[in-house]
């Protein structure tokens, strides 16, 4: 079994800190479950244009406001808490921050191993290059 507290998982290197949002990750792939599983804050006013090439992400509002642009059609869906968005078709979007923090939890399949920031068009990279 295990058992990780978020408080202690943001004093290590579990914590991301970029300048749009932070996460912490508190399960990665070493882990073996097959997804990761990360709590990650979206900040105010931020604007985060992303595209996981690679990788299938689900994600659940827990508290604050935001929004998610599709790509492909244009639609903006508002995000709050009880809402789950899934990138089903590895879905090219764009992630707003609203008036206050957005803090999300997520699973990526396949699972993320820690090492990854978006690259230039918005992907992480694949398993085997960020092993
Ligand atoms: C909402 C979202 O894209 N979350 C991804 C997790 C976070 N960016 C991370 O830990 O890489």
């Amino acid at each position: 079994m295990i058992v990780r507290d978020y408080g202690a998982a943001r004093d290590t290197d579990r914590h991301v800190v970029t300048e749009g949002w932070d996460s912490v990750r508190l399960l990665l792939k070493d882990d073996g479950m097959g997804f990761s599983f990360h709590i990650t804050t979206i900040f105010a006013g931020a604007e985060l244009p992303m595209h996981y090439k690679h990788h299938l992400e689900s994600v659940y509002c827990i508290s604050g406001d935001g929004s998610i642009e599709d790509c492909a059609t244009g639609e903006v869906h508002a995000i709050r808490p009880g809402v789950m968005y899934a990138l089903d078709r590895n879905d090219k979007h764009i992630l707003r921050g609203g008036d206050t923090d957005m803090v999300l939890a997520c699973c990526f399949n396949p699972p993320v191993t820690g090492r990854e920031v978006h690259r230039e068009d918005g992907s992480y990279a694949p398993v085997e290059e960020a092993a």
